[in-house]
Parts: C-alpha cells; sequence; structure tokens
C-alpha cells in the first residue's frame, strides 16, 4: 500500500495533500467523507498520525469534482477525524497544484463539505479565497470553567465552529502556548459539559483568544486550538473568518476593510468581509510553500503502518 502526498506548510501550518493512492469514491463531498471514515479511515491515520505525520498536520484528499465549475472535492482531516473546512488547508492545497504544474494563476473552485470556496492563485505562493457564509451564533454567552470561574465568548461560525473568547487569561504569545492550551483545552471541555453547541447542536470544536499584535502592521494576534487539542501555528483561515464576522456584527469592520490577523508564531492572514444577509463571505490571504513529495510505505509487518492511535 502506497500513498503518494505532497507536504507544505500556510504561514507555519502544514497541510499534506494526498495525490494518489486514494480509492475511487462514488457521490458527492459528504458522501466521500463518509466513505472514507468508515471504510478508509486508515488514511487518515496514515498520513496525519505519527510515525509519518503529527498531531498538528492537516491531510487533504482530492476528488474529481462532484459539482460543475469546480476544480475538485476536497475533503480535510486531522488527528482526530475530519473537518468541514480548513482555511490554510485551502491555501496550501492551491500552492501545492501550482507547484504540480495543475493550475496557473487565477481561479479555482474548491467543492468542500462546507461549501464551496473559491480561491484565487496569486503567485506561486500568495493565494486568497472566498470562504463559505459565515456568521455570529450568539454574543457574549458565559460559561463556567472549572479553575479559570466565569468566561465569556461569541459563538460563532467560520467553516468550522468557534468560541471566541473576550479576555485572554495571559499573554498571548508564544512562551505562554502552554497556558494558553490549558485554558481553551479546559474551556472546549466546558462548552461540551455545558451543552453550548452550534447550529443544530453541532459541536463546537476550536478555541480562539486573542491579544495585541506583536508584527509591525498587524491589528490582532490569536492563539487558536484546534480539534485534536493542538494550536493552529498560522491564524487559522476558518477562525479568521469567524472573528471577521464577529467584527462585522459589532459595527467594527467595514465591507472591504482589511483586518491583518497574526497568529501565535508571528505570522499573519490578511482577511476581509462581503457583507451578506446575515453574516458575511469572508476573504482570506496568506501563502504557502511546498516543504516536500514523498511516498508514504505501509509495510505489512509493521504494527504502526497505520499510525500510532487516533
Ligand atoms: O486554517 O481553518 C484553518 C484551520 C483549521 C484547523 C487548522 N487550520
Amino acid at each position: 500500500m502506497e500513498l503518494h502526498v505532497v507536504d507544505s506548510h500556510t504561514e507555519g501550518e502544514p497541510t499534506r495533500l494526498v495525490i494518489d493512492g486514494l480509492p475511487s469514491l462514488e457521490g458527492g463531498v459528504k458522501e466521500r467523507l463518509a466513505e472514507l471514515r468508515d471504510a478508509y479511515d486508515w488514511i487518515r491515520r496514515t498520513i496525519c498520525l505519527e510515525p509519518r505525520g503529527s498531531e498538528v498536520a492537516i491531510g487533504a484528499a482530492l476528488f474529481p469534482p462532484s459539482v460543475e465549475d469546480c476544480l475538485y472535492d476536497v475533503v480535510f482531516m486531522n488527528n482526530t477525524g475530519y473537518l468541514g473546512m480548513c482555511g490554510h488547508g485551502t491555501i496550501g492545497v492551491i500552492a501545492t497544484l501550482a507547484w504540480l504544474g495543475r493550475i496557473q494563476p487565477g481561479e479555482h473552485k474548491l467543492n468542500t463539505v462546507a461549501g464551496i470556496v473559491k480561491a484565487r492563485l496569486h503567485d506561486a505562493h500568495t493565494v486568497s479565497f472566498e470562504n463559505v457564509f459565515s456568521y455570529r451564533l450568539a454574543k457574549d454567552v458565559s460559561i463556567s470553567v472549572p479553575g479559570h470561574g466565569v468566561v465569556t465568548g461569541d459563538v460563532a461560525y467560520g467553516g468550522n465552529w468557534f468560541f471566541l473568547v473576550k479576555s485572554p487569561p495571559t499573554e498571548v504569545v508564544a512562551s505562554r502556548i502552554p497556558e494558553l492550551e490549558a485554558f481553551t483545552s479546559a474551556v472546549m471541555d466546558a462548552l461540551w459539559g455545558q451543552g453550548v453547541t452550534g447550529k443544530a447542536g453541532a459541536k463546537i470544536d476550536h478555541i480562539e483568544v486573542f491579544g495585541p499584535p506583536t508584527v509591525t502592521g498587524a491589528d490582532s494576534k490569536n492563539y487558536v486550538l484546534c480539534p485534536g487539542k493542538q494550536h493552529d501555528r498560522s491564524p487559522c483561515g476558518t477562525g479568521t473568518s469567524a472573528k471577521l464576522a464577529c467584527l462585522f456584527a459589532d459595527g467594527k469592520l467595514a465591507e472591504g476593510e482589511v483586518l491583518r490577523q497574526e497568529s501565535i508564531i508571528g505570522s499573519l492572514f490578511e482577511g476581509s468581509v462581503r457583507a451578506a444577509e446575515g453574516g458575511v463571505f469572508p476573504t482570506i490571504k496568506g501563502r504557502a510553500y511546498v516543504t516536500g513529495d514523498c511516498r508514504l510505505l505501509c509495510d505489512q509487518e509493521d504494527p504502526f503502518r497505520h499510525g500510532i492511535g487516533g
């Protein structure tokens, strides 16, 4: 068994794109995700988990488009399961397709489980995409977080569900990552325990905290806890989308105005919105670089051929 993958990172966050070795799956992108999860989860475990992957690796599986006009159907996955959308992953996929010579600068649509995203390849590394409809579901939701008291934040959707904490528990800087991780993990557990969800009971599986920027020109810095309880090294495309939706809803961001969102490692996304009824369509821009091109081998005698745990 062999999987051909191309690795990239988008503003520090890795994406592993499978370009060969996938089964051919019928149906639309949601049916393809379901079949991958139910019958071929070893692919996610092989590409995302140790010893070949890591807890921060996001996998992306490409399929022929099930929707007219789109380049591919794409299913994103991580160390614990599958994602409806992934912003840094979208930028990584488009930059990788350019590196493979499959696309040229211009617009390219990807059909994700959360909906169609309109990506634009600007040059070999720079990609922007208009994300799916994003909105704030609830403002100023207070929950009780063991060890941290009452924590207040907004529930918003940016392709994934987010809880955007109002006040950070500590400085939002890399040297505080252990405290930020413990705090955001406790917030995630408290949300689940106290039944705070996204629309139709959707699990909130990303937590975002904000602090003052540390790089020139940035407007805000974030720390984003992802579903596998690892933080995003990039400013998080879906998280920045959720933030843009909240700023717009609060009248703090005008249509077309640019927000420069810094990540915990000091990398940047630029974001802006197009207004829509009840929410926004965010556009996120960032850069990705290809870091590897390899064949993952699964030796039948290797007890960890399909990853460790997960
Ligand atoms: O960029 O949307 C994103 C993302 C989600 C999880 C990791 N990155």
